[in-house]
């Protein structure tokens, strides 16, 4: 089948290690051979073994003793540890060769915006042949906020910038919302309008910042990637339709099926 990885990213509290034990569950019960590979240094507890994990080649608390840093700067510099020992990954990996993969990321937002560390952990494993998909969480309470939500739109765009894979944006938490979650509303964030998130933008803000919320919405509609799939854990066919949008995007299991056409969003994206 290949090698394939799927990196669910997000914000600190998004639901990331909540949607890599869905996925595992799902996973499970289908059949399928997955393993969870924890990148997250400050990781506590896991209802899954991880297979791989970062804290046994650098623990966090060892990090913040041993150099003073403090917690943040320590798991970045746990993540640079990875990078500059790459050749423990590889080891790891080799067990794990023709498995379906699911990383579980740190929640650290500059991890996805400027520093460089997940971007050349995503190179390094394309050169060895893995596809991956990066999956990234925000969760349905960032919709009561359009600042936040706007935010979170950003930081999305960022790390599929940044990781040029295929991407998927996730909204998680949706059981949080009731019967909000089925509402024609929840479109207006699932799919949001560029105009109409402009419009919610400056009802919220001063209007010296509309003319930054007009470049900002710009932007993203530039992008062109402002989707959320929803996800609902507690339900088995959210779960079941997010982890067919993934394997599409990194076209798991298509040596066993008819090709369809490629479109952008699922083509390969080969590291040079
Ligand atoms: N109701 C509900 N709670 C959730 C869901 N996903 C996560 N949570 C809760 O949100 C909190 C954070 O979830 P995690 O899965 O640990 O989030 P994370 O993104 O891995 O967090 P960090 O690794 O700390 O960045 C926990 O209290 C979870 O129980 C969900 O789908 N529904
Ligand atoms: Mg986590």
């Amino acid at each position: 089948m290949g090698k394939h990885a799927v990196m669910v990213m997000g914000p600190a509290g998004s639901g990331k290690s909540t949607c890599c034990r869905t996925l595992m569950t799902h996973c499970e019960a289908t059949g399928r051979s997955v393993h969870l590979v924890n990148l997250d240094p400050a990781a506590e507890n896991f209802e899954y073994q991880p297979s791989i994990d970062i804290r046994e080649l650098v623990p966090l608390d060892d990090v913040m003793d041993e150099l003073g840093y403090g917690p943040n700067g320590g798991l970045v510099y746990c993540m640079e540890y990875l990078i500059d020992n790459i050749e423990w990954l590889d080891e790891e990996l080799q067990s794990y060769d023709d498995d379906y993969l699911i990383l579980d990321c740190p929640g650290q937002i500059e991890l996805y915006t400027h520093i460089p560390v997940m971007k050349r952990l995503v190179s390094h494993m394309q050169r060895l042949n893995y596809s991956i998909c990066g999956v990234y969480i925000i969760d349905s309470q960032f919709i009561e906020d359009t600042a936040k939500f706007f935010a979170g739109v950003l930081s999305a765009t960022s790390a599929m910038v940044q990781l040029e894979v295929p991407h998927i944006n996730v909204m998680s938490k949706m059981d949080l919302l009731g019967e909000r979650a089925e509402s024609a509303e929840m479109e207006r964030y699932l799919e949001p309008d560029p105009g109409l998130l402009l419009e919610d933008a400056n009802v919220t803000m001063r209007p010296r910042f509309y003319r930054l919320n007009e470049a900002l919405v710009k932007l993203i509609e530039e992008f062109n990637m402002v989707q959320f799939v929803p996800l609902n854990i507690e339900h088995e066919d959210s779960v079941a339709y997010l982890l067919a949008q993934i394997d599409n995007a990194m076209q798991y299991g298509e040596d066993l099926e008819p090709k369809e056409p490629k479109d952008e969003l699922t083509g390969n994206y080969d590291d040079e």
